[in-house]
């Protein structure tokens, strides 16, 4: 049984840090798509500004399924993949 606990805190641990590691990537092709200059409307482009900004802010807090879902967000509105 201890075993097994420590195989699952182990899995978590890692499942956490590739989450971590993911973060960057996403905010990096949302400032990519940016640096582009797309296509958007001002509130478009006001919504995507803050959902970098808060899917940064949610990074740093450790909250990373939080901050890729908002980050997601933005991706959705700059056609990104
Ligand atoms: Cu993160």
């Amino acid at each position: 049984m201890k075993v097994r606990t420590a195989l699952f805190a182990a899995t978590m641990l890692f499942a956490g840090s590739a989450l971590a590691f993911h973060c960057p990537q996403e905010m990096k092709k949302i400032d990519d798509a940016l640096a582009k200059n797309p296509k958007l409307t001002d509130a478009q482009m006001a919504q995507v500004k803050k959902d970098r900004a808060d899917g940064e802010a949610l990074h740093k807090a450790g909250k990373h399924q939080e901050s890729l879902d908002t980050l997601a967000k933005a991706e959705k509105t700059l056609g990104i993949q």
